[in-house]
């Protein structure tokens, strides 16, 4: 299907009243409350029965297969993390890529649970041909005509890092059905795609992977014939709590002339988030930033801002410690990922 800049498809609907966003004003809690964090499902969410659930992990030296309880039987970790959605800004970009219509809010920070992924594959034996690992999810579909089960994989580099979960707690409870139960990967620093949900099986391949979600979905192409860049972790980005009330309808702000503590948070999955600032009307200055709520999770930031009569436009963004920061204008791609542009909001003070 070809972008467009035409109106919002019946389609593009369809998937916005699935995949719900986080409501900006949620960036105010450090973990996102589960029913305000944002979803991402490509298919249909699978019925899962506990007692037949089995994790097998094939094709390595000693293959196993894992119940529920001997997962949650292992060492446990909890690990704040911040995800986001590779399509979040999508809808934000001219032509528009059809698929589900993020504009900001495909975001949240959760407490994950579980255990760490890397000391069972090594326990498993990783066969030394191994160029990479397939994690498999339990939901089938058809995808750019392509039918297959929800699949992403990994290098052995990447999951031999601590912070790779089995989780199956979400800010304190199991899983909901919506969020992966029983059990999902979480991949902190990495865009959504790759924290497999519902996952049934994890087996080793000898040859660069290229299941539908890995090649050609996931990558930063100017068209659909190219293959392009693999997306792979969350570029820096700050959101505001939108100041004032909203007006029902269109969403536009007011307030009334004042200081106004403006405020949000800003993560990038590469390093640190090291500077955020606020832009009004186009003049940049610095916030001030909280802590980070984690080594893998969002940072506060907020800026004491002298409202004045009229029509103000407000932006922030972000820089990370790698010196990566928000572009104003996202060079377009066809899949419309990783579009980190700043946010703006129009507010009329009174
Ligand atoms: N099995 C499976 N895993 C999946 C998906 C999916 O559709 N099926 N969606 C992925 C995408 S694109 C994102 S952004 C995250 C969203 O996770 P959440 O819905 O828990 O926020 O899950 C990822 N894991
Ligand atoms: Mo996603």
């Amino acid at each position: 299907m070809q972008p467009t800049d035409g109106p919002l498809t019946f389609e593009e609907l369809q998937l916005a009243t699935r995949n719900r966003g986080m409501p900006l004003e949620a960036l105010r809690y450090d973990i996102t409350p589960v029913g305000l964090h944002y979803l991402l499902i490509h298919f249909d969410i699978p019925r899962i029965d506990v007692r037949d659930w089995r994790l097998t992990i094939s094709d390595f030296n000693e293959p196993v297969a894992l119940a529920y309880d001997e997962i949650r039987a292992l060492p446990r970790t909890t690990l704040p993390v911040t995800m986001e959605c590779a399509g979040n800004g999508r809808a934000r970009l001219h032509p528009r890529p059809l698929s589900n219509p993020w504009l900001n809010e495909a975001i949240g920070t959760a407490e994950w649970s579980g255990t760490s992924l890397w000391p069972i594959l090594e326990r498993a034996g990783l066969p030394r041909d191994t160029a990479e690992i397939v994690f498999r999810g339990a939901d089938p579909g058809i995808q750019g005509g392509v039918e297959h089960f929800y699949e992403r994989s990994l290098t052995p580099a990447e999951v031999q890092r601590p912070e790779v979960l089995l989780a199956y707690e979400m800010n304190g409870r199991p899983l909901e059905p919506q969020h992966g139960f029983p059990v999902r990967l979480i991949v902190p620093g990495w865009y959504g795609m790759t924290s497999v949900k519902w996952l049934t099986s994890i087996r080793t391949v000898t040859v660069p992977f290229t299941g539908y979600q890995q090649t050609p979905a996931y990558h930063f192409t100017g068209s659909e014939d190219e293959e392009g860049e693999p997306v792979q972790r969350i570029r820096p980005r700050a959101l505001m709590v939108p100041p004032g009330v909203p007006d029902y309808f269109s969403r536009h702000r007011f307030l009334d002339a004042s200081r106004v503590a403006v405020f949000g948070r800003a993560w990038s999955g590469s390093a640190e988030v090291t500077k955020v600032e606020l832009g009004i009307d186009g003049v940049w200055s610095e916030a001030t930033l909280g802590e980070s709520v984690g080594q893998f999770a969002w940072r506060s930031w907020s800026f004491a801002w002298d409202a004045t009569p009229g029509e103000h436009v407000l932006s922030c963004r972000a820089t990370d410690a790698a010196g990566a920061v928000q572009p104003i204008e996202q060079p377009w791609n066809y899949q419309g990922m990783g579009n980190n542009s700043v946010q703006t909001v129009a507010v009329t003070v009174r």
